[in-house]
């Protein structure tokens, strides 16, 4: 195999807690069983191929620095199937299961939407042969509708109807591959489907534009078969000013306003999150309370600097947390972790991927092993079950089953008084999390 791309890594291995060496996992053991469950099939992880086959590194103060030294650096077809080699690669080495694409990430865009298409199939022929082969998955795809000049105010929310119809033409094909290489999900970010400014800008003519676009793709996936799963990720700006789907919130109203909570579930990044305002967590349970947390794109950002700094996650607080939904939640069915995460711009070199994509793996199987623990313990969701135990009995049972209403709750005030509540123990519960981590 003299034509790796990266001949000096092996397979990562697993080696322990003890393991002091950098190209090894020290906790991420793929078949070892927590709760039931290898732990491959709690995260399944995913690698974005954006990201990982084609970041430069670049920052709005320099260019890129990522050293790729399979990639010829033209955006000819023949290199773009070379990449697939390397990312099958890559993925076999770090032992990841999944990968998610934008369209234009594997394959160039043409200079019509033909010659793309065409391209496109070229490159998803040996995406098939590679998946084949190594029985490596894809995650979900999805089209890229950020890129390219004619979408620069929107794709589904231009307010030029010709853009509109080359984005539906877009995602026609890229559902169509995703469908062909057996993708288990189909994602929407709407990276412009937002505004720069509202002097310009017909706010609820786009909204009903955007509807209309995911209702098209969702006819469309019917009509081809496709049964995989739709998601939408929400982010709140950047590029635009502000961003439809901003966080998980307003991406169920805009379901539910239009007809689609059926059909679409979110796919939510931290990074999305704390740009939101929100923490993860807090996106994951809104999500989660309305039966709609489909993926996680598993990253996360810089408290300092205020962008979509798409790091990748080794805070073990952060994958506890999430690990702790997706325990609650019972787990992914169609979804996964997909690192949609990259190096920083001074990490340039090939390994650094491997470092990268080590930490993030080992994080969450560290942030695993702590939420198993933490539910077999069974002391936080004890507390939280007493908390509401009000509601179990009495005036409580009667309220959650919709049988009072205002007048019998003041009879029954002004028959026992006062209320005496318990403290919300804030910091007990920190402390008891922190005996875990
Ligand atoms: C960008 C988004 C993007 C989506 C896929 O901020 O995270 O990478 O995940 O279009
Ligand atoms: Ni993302
Ligand atoms: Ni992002």
């Amino acid at each position: 195999m003299s034509s790796e791309a990266f001949p000096d890594i092996p397979v990562i291995p697993f080696e322990g807690p003890d393991s002091r060496n950098p190209l090894a996992f020290k906790h991420y053991d793929k078949e070892e069983v927590i709760g039931g469950k290898p732990m491959k099939d709690h995260f399944r992880f995913g690698m974005a191929y954006w990201h990982t086959m084609r970041n430069p590194l670049a920052d709005p103060f320099g260019p890129g620095t990522s050293q790729k030294p399979w990639d010829d650096g033209t955006d000819s077809v023949e290199n773009a199937v070379k990449r697939v080699d390397v990312a099958f690669e890559f993925m076999q080495k770090t032992g990841i299961d999944f990968y998610c694409f934008h369209d234009r990430d594997v394959a160039p865009e043409g200079a019509t939407l033909k010659e793309s298409n065409e391209s496109l199939d070229r490159v998803a022929d040996a995406l098939e042969s590679k998946q084949k082969e190594t029985g490596i998955k894809l995650l979900w795809g999805t089209a890229c509708l950020f890129a390219h000049p004619r979408y620069n105010q929107g794709a589904a929310t231009s307010p030029y109807a010709e853009v509109f119809a080359y984005a539906g033409a877009q995602v026609k094909k890229a559902l169509e591959v995703t469908h062909r290489l057996g993708g288990e999900g189909y994602t929407f970010w709407g990276g412009r489907e937002g505004y720069s400014t509202l002097w310009n800008t017909n706010l609820k003519q786009e909204l009903e534009h955007l509807a209309a676009f995911l209702h098209m793709a969702v006819d469309h996936a019917r009509k081809i078969g496709f049964t995989g799963q739709f998601y939408i990720e929400p982010k709140p700006r950047e590029p635009s000013t502000h961003q439809y789907d901003s966080d998980s919130a307003a991406c169920l109203n805009f379901l539910r306003e239009h007809d689609l909570l059926d059909h679409l579930k979110l796919n939510i990044e931290t990074n999305h999150a704390t740009l939101a305002g929100h923490s993860m967590m807090h996106e994951l349970e809104v999500a989660m309370a309305a039966g709609a947390l489909g993926s996680i794109d598993a990253n996360t950002g810089d408290e300092l600097i205020g962008w979509d700094t798409d790091q990748f996650p080794t805070n073990i607080y952060l994958t506890t947390q999430i690990m702790l939904c997706l325990l609650k939640m019972g787990g992914f069915t169609t979804g996964g972790l997909n690192f949609d995460a990259k190096p920083r711009r001074e990490s340039f070199e090939p390994v650094d991927l491997f470092h990268a994509h080590i930490g993030g793996m080992d994080a969450f199987a560290r942030g695993l092993k702590v939420a198993h623990a933490i539910r077999e313990d069974g002391r936080l969701d004890q507390f939280v079950a007493d908390r509401y135990s009000s509601y179990d009995s009495g005036i409580g049972a009667k309220i959650q089953g919709r049988e009072v209403g205002f007048e019998q709750l003041e009879a029954h005030v002004l028959s026992q008084g006062e209320p005496s509540i318990p403290s919300g123990r804030q910091e007990m519960l920190e402390n008891l999390i922190n005996e875990f981590i």
